[in-house]
């Protein structure tokens, strides 16, 4: 019976789960070569961590590993219910929040580095984590794109950390009860962009969708609705997309450096951003809360039939 230890947490209402033992050996190469090892050989691993009936599809996953890069405390690398993601922002939060309970980490800044470059974090002595997100960017703005059984959207394409669309649908009821609608409506654009073979500039898929209406709290800009890759939705702002956003926002000439931009999810929780501009790149920093729910051990029982996960 293969034993896996894991630490799960949640930021802002979307969990994530961190093997802190009993992963497999990826090697020694950089971080994202590790996590196309991981892509390649480990998939069973990833989706018995993840998948039903251990996991969800909301789930993001996290793996420790030893840092490449001698000037980082801690390398990570996340993944969901299809496969290994390059960047996860509530994942980060919750990463240093489980450092944290683990007695790992203490108060003070930490170098993380992830398959697409060293983000900073600050763990803040309240709960709150701060993530310096890597170099984020509009590729493209105000794309158009027909949507079947929608109407025509403008979108922007942006990077974060991951690749995003980014749609203004204020029109849409932005709560809990519509998320349906939210799911299908997303799914529609996702599906418009592949047949209208819209990519990321490097010919990457836009694998993230995001909605954007109006905030329910008096004190934040925007909320936001975000479809992950593999068909759920991201229940807390999302790191990466929230930093796609800053990127549009300022390439908009809307958020200048040190303005804080405050998104709400669709579940009601804050990531607080802002950005800084470096060596002419925008550097998004967010900053939300993550709580520790739960700690324990998986066993897989090769003779179980699900031992591996149901696939998705
Ligand atoms: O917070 O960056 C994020 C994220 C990506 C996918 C789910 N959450």
């Amino acid at each position: 019976m293969k034993k896996v230890r894991i630490i799960d947490s949640h930021t802002g209402g979307e969990p994530t789960r961190v093997v802190i033992e009993g992963a497999p050996d990826l090697g020694e190469g950089s971080l994202d070569e590790r996590r196309d090892v991981f892509r390649r050989n480990h998939n069973a691993f990833r989706a018995a961590v993840i998948n039903e009936p251990r996991g969800n599809d909301v789930l993001i996953g996290a793996l420790l590993e030893k840092p490449h890069s001698d000037q980082c405390d801690h390398g990570v690398i996340f993944f969901n219910n299809i496969g290994p993601l390059n960047m996860c922002g509530h994942g980060t939060i919750g990463l240093l929040a489980t450092l944290r309970h683990l007695g790992r980490v203490e108060i003070g800044s930490h170098l993380i580095e992830t398959p697409v470059g060293i983000v900073k974090t600050t763990l803040h002595n309240d709960n709150e984590v701060s993530v310096r997100n890597v170099p984020s960017y509009r590729a493209k703005g105000k794309v158009k794109v027909k949507v079947p059984d929608f109407g025509t959207v403008h979108g922007d394409i942006a990077w974060g950390g991951n690749w995003f669309f980014l749609v203004e649908t204020p029109d849409l009821e932005f709560s809990l009860k519509n998320v349906d609608e939210l799911t299908a409506i997303s799914w529609r654009i996702r599906r418009a962009l592949e047949s209208n073979k819209i990519t990321s500039p490097t010919g990457a898929e836009i694998d993230h969708i995001e909605l954007f209406g109006p905030p329910a709290h008096l004190d934040a800009h925007s909320k936001n609705f975000i479809l992950c890759p593999g068909g759920a939705y991201d229940r807390s702002p999302c790191g990466t997309g929230t930093s796609a956003k800053l990127a549009c926002l300022h390439a908009d000439g809307k958020l200048q450096p040190g303005e804080i931009w405050r998104q709400e999810s669709i579940t009601g929780s804050i990531f607080e951003g802002s950005v800084e501009i470096e060596h002419t790149q925008v550097i998004p920093t967010i900053k939300g809360s993550a709580f520790i729910t739960g700690e324990g051990t998986l066993l897989l029982d090769e003779n179980d039939p699900f031992c591996w996960g149901i696939p998705t």
